[in-house]
């Protein structure tokens, strides 16, 4: 195979230094840093070109919920000059575009190979190299393997009888066809009310002939108030991209929105009241970045959610629709907080339809729509919005086996444990940036991405300066960190909500919540931390005990 530089072959495997799964933000970066640091490195993407989950998900509507400046790296001042954003909140078309500009501008093709599954993943002790297997049969193999293969890849279909009933079209958000499709005049279901059929149903209810949104749990969704970004704006924001940067690495998001220490209960009701209102004008996460305490007390927290709670009673028109979609029973922002444009105002329209279905089940999908226990609602399309097997699904899809023929699936069989969010003891040189134990979805995961890379290829410079062939965490490191992501994690409210997050909507996955809650800022500094003190950390095997491999 061609990699573009200097693979080796030798006993049917293709040799070289790095392998890269994923051309994701973190797949791309690592393919060029590890490049830069004049590796050989061998990349897979089982899409057809770059742009991770950008690539699948062209689905109406489908929009980042970060703002530009922050979802897009930061380690190039070349590209952030050159690439100017359109909108405060890109959608789905430039932030692929993006993804493809960066991928040409640092020539990155040419160390992929597209439309290609690893489906196996074997470290080798002896000769401390990993060794993939391709889909087409053959094998890489590379002392250091980087699964950037995202927290958002493996999509989900909803547990429901008869999806391959259906005789109308059935698309998946995650899978979303390239050529265009026409809603116009069409009888059309949505599945799903998170972040996808939030986008899907305010673009589409505009499109459709008859929209059918069947909602099992209402999702709290807040004004995006996304506009056009003016020249003055961008030229501003591209002289002082420099100074964003750093200010964002000090971030316990990973982006620009400013953080504050104030508690909810630290203002009089109305001052509160008053802050919450301009958070609503405002627009974005801005209420996150209000009070401090929305995820750790109770109170504040529902405070905040009868705000929200009040405003769609007085958006949507119909009480019975609006009670419908108000969402009870677990804390805002225990499930992504969604961010919207004129979502509730689309329920206000003659051709969309909600259908409850915490209250009237969905039995089956017929060869005509979607039964319901009250009835059938027949159908031409049917989309579904139904999510991912989040944070681990993509690591655990195949087989990846470390020292002495454990699994990851094994280590992992009751919930996910590693180091730092990116390195697990039992499987030497193997790397997940942007890992399910760090922030992952709590912070912005082009920052994460950025980090976890850097960080990984100055500790292979370092092993590389001191004769070491292999690195993994210790498995006291290992427990004190996943001590730290659990104590901190039983903290948070997030933990309430029956989500993605915490496993809730993978049938028999393990409940919990693993990821870093602790913030960007403060996981940056304990993984700074970790590399200064590596004695007590990793074990290393140093080229000198293995002399005869
Ligand atoms: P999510 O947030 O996991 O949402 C999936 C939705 O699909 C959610 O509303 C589910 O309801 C619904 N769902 C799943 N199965 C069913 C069945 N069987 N019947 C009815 N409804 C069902 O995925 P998204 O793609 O929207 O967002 C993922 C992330 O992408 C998002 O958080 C951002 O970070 C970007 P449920 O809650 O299970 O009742």
């Amino acid at each position: 195979m061609t990699q573009g530089n200097r693979a080796t072959k030798s006993s049917g495997a293709c040799r070289v230094d790095v392998i890269v799964v994923g051309a994701g933000f973190a797949g791309m970066y690592a393919t060029y840093k590890f490049r830069e640091m004049g590796k050989n490195v061998a990349a897979i993407e089982a899409g057809g070109d770059v742009g991770g989950v950008w690539y699948w998900n062209r689905y109406p509507g489908a929009r980042c919920d970060l703002m530009s400046v922050d979802y897009s790296y930061g380690f190039s001042p070349e590209i952030e000059q050159e690439w100017t954003w359109s909108e405060q909140f890109a959608a789905q078309p430039e932030i692929l575009a993006y993804a493809n500009f960066v991928a040409d501008r640092l020539d990155l093709r040419r160390h992929y190979r597209f439309n290609t599954r690893v489906t196996r993943a074997a470290w080798d002790e002896e000769a401390k190299v990993w060794r993939a297997t391709i889909d087409t049969g053959e094998t890489l193999e590379a002392p250091y393997c980087i699964m950037a293969t995202g927290p958002l890849s493996v999509p989900k279909d909803p547990e429901i009888p008869g999806i391959e009933r259906f005789e109308g079209t059935l698309l998946r958000a995650q899978k979303w066809p390239h050529e265009p499709v026409d809603f116009a005049g069409k009888r059309v279901g949505v599945i799903g009310t998170g972040s996808t059929g939030i986008q899907i149903i305010q673009t589409l209810g505009r499109q459709a002939g008859e929209l059918f949104v069947f909602q099992r749990t209402p999702s709290f969704t807040l004004p995006m108030r996304n506009h056009v970004l003016e020249p003055d704006y961008i030229a501003e924001m591209k002289r002082h991209y420099r100074a964003m940067r750093e200010a964002m690495r000090n971030n316990p998001t990973g982006g620009t929105r400013p953080a504050t220490s104030r508690p909810f209960f630290s203002l009089p009701p109305s001052q509160r009241r008053e802050v919450m209102e301009q958070a609503w004008i405002n627009g974005g996460h801005t209420f996150l970045g209000s009070f401090a305490d929305l995820l750790s007390n109770q109170e504040a927290n529902d405070q905040v959610a009868d705000f929200v709670r009040e405003k769609i009673g007085q958006i949507v028109e119909d009480p019975k629709t609006a009670e419908a979609l108000k969402p009870r029973g677990y804390p805002i922002f225990a499930r992504r907080p969604c961010l919207d444009t004129e979502y509730y105002e689309t329920y206000n329209l003659p051709n969309v339809h909600l259908v409850d279905v915490s209250k009237d089940p969905i039995i089956g999908i017929t060869e005509k729509g979607v039964r319901t226990e009250s009835g059938e609602t027949e159908l031409d399309m049917l989309i579904f919005a139904t999510g991912y097997d989040a944070l681990t699904g993509a690591l655990l899809a195949f087989d990846v086996v470390g020292r002495g023929g454990r699994t990851l699936k094994d280590k992992w069989k009751n919930g996910p444990r590693s180091y730092l969010g990116f390195m697990a003891e039992g499987f030497p040189n193997l790397f997940a940036p942007s890992g399910p134990n760090g922030p992952a979805a709590l912070a912005n995961l082009v920052t994460i991405a950025e980090h976890d890379v850097d960080w990984i290829a100055e500790m292979v410079s370092f092993m590389e300066a001191n004769g070491i062939r292999t690195v993994e965490p210790t498995v006291s490191a290992e427990e004190g960190w996943m001590a730290l992501v659990l104590s901190m994690a039983e903290k948070s409210l997030i933990r309430k909500a029956n989500t993605w997050w915490v496993g809730a909507n993978v049938k028999g996955k393990p409940q919990g919540l693993t990821m870093f809650i602790g913030g960007f800022q403060k996981y940056r500094e304990l993984c700074a931390a970790a590399a200064q003190d590596k004695a007590s950390n990793f074990v290393f095997d140093r080229a000198a005990q293995c002399a005869a491999a």
